[in-house]
């Protein structure tokens, strides 16, 4: 139940060690620390304690999927959540001031600029579904695959062929391609285990925004699940979250202080509506959350 969200949030606020970090912004931190929400019941964690854009999530999790690491095609969807990277990076590289909406109008105008200044490395799914592989050739010389390794293929297979594997795995982190990308990975590692025809999967975070990413990154893993399992005839178990440095900001008091004050409600539901061939094939349109009645949304600063 959300409550666990609301209990960590509380004790990162009141006894979190307070720390610099990367972008200056001051955070409080815990390090290490669990959930576990039930999904066998169909409901999902969209927290209700403010209002959740899940439709944004799914549009992001589907470009994860896609292995595209562009944000043209988010931007053309109205998803602004990458944005403020590749905008930084514009910004400082050529000495502009563009701000939001105009970079945006631009990435989605000119094809050269959105290929230039829209990509952000091998982020995400460019390393689930095209992992760098270098295969030798007869002069000993190694060339890279043009497709890579796809793990999402790959763990679909494992899952469908080898339930009781203990390797049902696949990750971001590329250590190599840490350096070429605009972030590194915060939800770094999927696990998957099969019980009956049960489903469950634990996410490691090697780094959580609390107060922002955290709503995303959770229903997401929830997503990704109901996902899975409905490509594998299985039936969803149980999400564990796996927190490395769980953090606020210091500029999400308000959000803090709001989110304590209000009462959750019960989780909502998810439907599949339909059942597309393979993990690659899922649009918007298959997902309807039902009994989703949050408290109002609540704006914070994104930290870049
Ligand atoms: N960096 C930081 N500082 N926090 C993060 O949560 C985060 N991510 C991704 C990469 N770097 C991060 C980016 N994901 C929002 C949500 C997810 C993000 C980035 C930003 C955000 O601003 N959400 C608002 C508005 C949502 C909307 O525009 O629809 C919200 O109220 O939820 C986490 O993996």
């Amino acid at each position: 139940a959300e409550s666990q969200y609301l209990d960590l949030v509380r004790r990162v606020w009141e006894g979190g060690v307070e720390r610099g970090d990367r972008t200056g912004t001051g955070t409080r931190a815990l390090f290490g620390e669990t959930m576990k929400f039930d999904l066998s019941d169909g409901t999902v964690p969209i927290l209700t304690t403010k209002r959740v854009f899940w439709k944004t999530a799914v549009r992001e999790m589907i470009w994860f999927l896609s292995g595209d690491r562009n944000i043209r095609k988010l931007v053309a969807q109205g998803v602004h959540i990458w944005t403020d990277w590749p905008l930084a990076r514009f910004n400082s590289e050529t000495g502009s001031g563009l701000d939001r909406a105009a970079f945006e109008a631009r990435i989605l105008a000119d094809d050269d600029f959105a290929g230039q200044w829209g990509d952000l490395g091998p982020v995400y799914g460019a390393q689930w579904r095209h992992w760098p592989q270098y295969v030798e050739g007869e002069d000993g010389r190694f060339t890279r695959d043009a497709n890579g390794i796809d793990q999402i293929a790959a763990l679909v297979h494992g899952l469908k062929n080898n339930p009781y594997s203990r390797r049902h795995i696949f990750t971001g982190w590329n250590v190599a391609e840490l350096d070429q990308m605009a972030l590194p990975p915060c939800h770094m590692m999927y696990q998957y285990f099969v019980s009956g025809n049960t489903l469950s999967g634990i996410l490691y975070q090697r780094s959580c925004d609390l107060g922002l990413g955290f709503a995303f990154n959770i229903f997401e893993a929830a997503l990704l699940l109901r996902m899975l399992a409905q490509q594998c005839d299985l039936l969803p178990g149980e999400i564990t979250w796996m927190g490395a440095d769980c953090h606020l900001y210091l500029n999400h008091e308000h959000l803090v202080t709001e989110q304590l004050s209000r009462a959750p409600q019960d989780f909502p539901r998810l439907e599949i509506v339909r059942r597309p061939e393979d993990m690659f094939g899922y649009a918007i349109e298959d997902f309807v959350v039902t009994g989703y009645d949050p408290h109002p949304a609540i704006a914070a600063p994104v930290a870049v």
